[in-house]
């Protein structure tokens, strides 16, 4: 018979996929101009495109094509029998402020990896870096109730304050012939949620400019003795998130990013993990990347261990898949990366069948 796992459950990145949140395109919002913007976004040419139009929506037709592809996205899903789950929409565009901060908007609900860091049978709401996505929390507290009531742990980390204490004052971004350096200051313990990879009892998490060294320890002190949390040492311009960086993708398998992985952890080493360096993309210079960068071809999606979900076009990442055993199944993803993320950063995995266990 069919083991029934707790309806939240997931301990790393590969057990068998059962259910998932996918994200929303609907009332996604040109993120408004704040400290973290220019720490965030590669190219120094689209800072004036936030200044002038962050808040405002973005144009119809992007958000068309974006939603053609997220609804290939949920049919490949649907198809390959996993049951999707939806975020509801609240009012985005609406201008909001606290003690410290006013924000002209909310970004929407595109990317649930971000808010909601799932681990074992617990969901935290994350204390994310960005102020305007202060409150996105609120496109999963239909779902967190639905999964409480269903006996998983939900909770939320504290809730940040994001005042100015919490960034650098004018902060540059460091050159690539510089050290790694972050816009953060530890004043107060922060992450999103996809600063985190989970691999069993051993959860991997870097510092970017939504992570900080408090928040890492956060999420050790929480998660207790059964985990081992390690920081990984990245180098990155304008860091944001580990999974298009450092990704272990199967039992022995780990997915780096040549350009920021300098060092891979020891303890990979000494398990006998093959380490997989992801090939350079294939997207086009052309191509519009508003906030993410070309290495959203390593953001993908793993069905279990060998389906992967890949953005359509990523060529040498689909070749490179086969020739390491991997089955990848493609999908269009170009416009949703546009303006968002990519397959991993729109899904956030709510079960898998799978138990905790250490793999090294
Ligand atoms: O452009 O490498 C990816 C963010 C994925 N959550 C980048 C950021």
């Amino acid at each position: 018979m069919k083991k029934n796992y707790p309806i939240v459950n997931t301990h790393n990145e590969w057990d068998p996929l059962e259910e998932i949140i996918v994200g929303t395109v609907e009332g996604a919002t040109i993120p408004p101009w704040e400290p973290v913007t220019p720490a965030v976004v590669h190219h120094e040419y689209l800072l004036d495109f936030y200044r002038q139009n962050g808040g405002k929506p973005w144009a119809q037709e992007m958000l068309d094509a974006a939603q053609k592809d997220i609804d290939e996205f949920v049919h490949i899903l649907e198809a390959e029998g996993i049951t999707v789950r939806r975020p509801s929409i609240y009012d985005i565009s609406k201008p909001f402020s606290t003690p410290d901060f006013e924000s002209q908007s909310s970004v929407g609900a595109l990317m649930p990896r971000d808010v909601l860091l799932v681990i074992g049978d617990q969901i935290i709401e994350a204390p994310m870096g960005w102020r305007s996505r202060y409150h996105e929390n609120y496109a999963y507290k239909d779902l967190c109730k639905e999964y409480s009531q269903q006996g998983a742990r939900w909770m939320s980390a504290p809730r940040p304050q994001l005042s100015d204490a919490s960034f650098e004052a004018n902060f540059i971004p460091p050159t690539e012939d510089e050290p790694m350096r972050t816009i953060l200051t530890e004043y107060e313990p922060l992450f999103d949620a996809a600063d985190a990879i989970k691999c069993g009892k051993d959860i991997f998490v870097a510092q970017s400019s939504c992570c900080n060294r408090s928040g890492i320890d956060w999420i050790q002190q929480h998660l207790g003795d059964e985990y081992r949390v390690h920081e990984v040492e990245v180098f990155d311009t304008h860091p944001m998130h580990i999974d298009a960086t450092f990704y272990p993708l199967a039992p022995g398998k780990l997915l780096i990013n040549p350009e920021r992985i300098k060092k891979v952890p020891e303890i990979f080493k000494n398990s006998g993990w093959d380490i997989l360096v992801c090939p350079e993309p294939n997207m086009p210079d052309s191509h519009p990347m508003y906030t993410c960068s070309k290495w959203l071809n390593m953001n993908v999606l793993m069905l279990d261990e060998e389906r992967v979900i890949v953005s359509k076009g990523e060529d040498n990442l689909i070749k490179a898949f086969k020739d390491w055993g991997f089955k990848p199944i493609e999908c269009n993803f170009y416009n949703f990366e546009s303006i968002a993320g990519g397959l991993h950063c729109a899904t956030v995995d709510i079960r898998r069948r799978g138990e905790l266990q250490s793999y090294f």
